[in-house]
């Protein structure tokens, strides 16, 4: 090793301050000089690992010796992205997996047993609502859900059953906001424990472990990945819970194992992360203004407008207000099917938090595992539309956007024209969208 390299590593190891979050994020755990300067880690891809012998081998089965066994249980690949997101979210160790929902699962099937209650938002992803309902309710799990834009509702729902409080924040699909802390503090005087999904903050805008939650979970498919090209998903807290949750919820129970190819592309993502999330904030801070001021809007919600009612408890723990934007249009589901429909550049898919500009109708596709009633009861509107803001330039996505709602706006006009005329007994009426929109 030549002496420049020496300086180089003792840079690195004497350094006195804590890193900021974009070098956590691009170097943590790890140092070219032990990978013969590869400047990128190895990616291990591998399912076993030699044992230098029998008894080496039953030695770490055991736990008697550290050492990789299997990759289901750990990985090198694996191991980096898990060091990394644990620096980010402030935990003490974390665990990659498989999908968003095989965290989820994987976590709380090891935090439960049938008799427990699970106290979760009345708003949530559409699987995760399936899996508390039609999956754990099936093993004697109760779930109970609550508004939790007041944390007293939580305190008069919980009991001496509730194991685990459960919510997002900001929730999909309609951005509502839990406070972490004074729900935390509930959950735990009454001996719960409390997991976040942190999914549309990422760890750069918000960490719910600061303001006292236990677990936080993430669909790493989303922003963490960034690039729309892999599902992955991983849980974030004390090692405590996490190696219960690797050595039980995972091994034993959901199997949910991320592959190293993932856990790879996943460090390349978080590498651009803070880059791709201050550059997804301040074009959705734009798309949601302009989106406010069209008269074919009826509502929308961002928590980083002034208008949004928790925009107080917004700029208390976020550091910024995201790249996710939902909204109502009058006209309910037609002209929001018509709106989808007219884009040109925003592509009509769900999943989030990719470059791409993303348009989706949560009430038949990520929400439709909730029945009619359940989504009016639980405040997710049949006509409502949401956005992922992508890395677009700006300029070509409000375009997209004005397009869209004067498409709206139009054809609103036309058919109260048409309404109009009817009255009076006209039986045909010419109008001309384009000149109705542009009026
Ligand atoms: C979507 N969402 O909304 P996997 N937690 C949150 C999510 O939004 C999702 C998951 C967990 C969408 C997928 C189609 C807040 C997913 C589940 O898909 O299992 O990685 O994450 O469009």
């Amino acid at each position: 090793m030549n002496e420049a390299v020496i300086k180089n590593t003792e840079m690195k190891n004497t350094s006195p301050a804590p890193q900021g979050f974009a070098t956590r994020a691009i170097h943590k755990g790890y140092d070219p000089m032990s990978h013969q300067g590869a400047l990128v880690p190895p990616l291990y891809m591998t399912s076993t690992f030699a044992f230098p012998d029998a008894k080496s081998g039953g030695d770490r089965f055991a736990g008697e010796t550290e050492g990789y066994i299997y990759t289901r249980l750990g990985n090198p690949t694996q191991a980096l992205l898990e060091d990394r997101l644990a620096t980010l979210e402030g935990g003490e160790a974390a665990l990659a997996m498989s999908s968003g929902i095989g965290a989820i699962t994987s976590t709380l099937w090891s935090l439960v047993e049938p008799g427990d209650e699970i106290i979760a938002d009345k708003t949530i992803y559409g699987c995760t609502f399936s899996y508390l309902q039609h999956g754990l309710k099936k093993f004697g799990i109760k779930v109970t859900h609550v508004d939790m834009s007041d944390p007293k509702n939580v305190a008069d729902a919980i009991s001496d059953n509730t194991r685990v409080v459960y919510f997002e924040t900001p929730s999909n699909p309609n951005n509502g906001l839990v406070d972490i802390a004074a729900v935390s503090k509930i959950a735990h005087a009454n001996d719960a424990l409390v997991v976040v999904d942190n999914t549309y903050c990422t760890p750069y805008l918000q960490r719910p472990i600061e303001f006292g939650a236990d677990f936080v979970v993430h669909s790493a498919t989303k922003y963490l990945g960034g690039h729309g090209d892999l599902i992955a998903g991983a849980v974030i807290g004390k090692k405590e819970h996490i190696d219960h949750v690797r050595y039980f919820g995972l091994k034993d129970m959901t199997g949910a194992v991320i592959s190293p190819m993932d856990a790879f592309l996943i460090m390349r993502g978080l590498k651009t992360l803070e880059l791709r999330m201050d550059r997804h904030c301040a074009s959705a801070l734009e798309v949601a203004k302009q989106i406010e001021a069209h008269p074919a809007v009826d509502k929308v919600y961002y928590p980083g407008l002034e208008s949004f009612p928790q925009h107080a408890l917004a700029k208390k723990q976020m550091d910024n207000f995201g790249g996710m934007i939902s909204f109502e249009l009058h006209g309910g589901v037609d002209a929001g099917i018509q709106f989808i429909d007219s884009l040109k550049l925003a592509i009509c898919a769900v999943s989030l938090g990719d470059a791409e500009t993303l348009v989706q109708h949560p009430a038949s596709m990520t929400h439709s595992p909730y029945e009619p009633e359940e989504r009016e009861k639980f405040g997710i509107s049949e006509g409502l539309i949401r956005l992922s803001v992508g890395l677009e330039t700006l300029s070509d996505i409000q375009e997209d956007i004005a397009f869209g709602l004067d498409t709206v706006a139009a054809n609103v006009a036309v058919s109260e024209q048409v309404k109009t005329n009817q009255t009076v007994g006209a039986n045909s009426v010419e109008v001309n969208p384009a000149s109705l929109a542009a009026s």
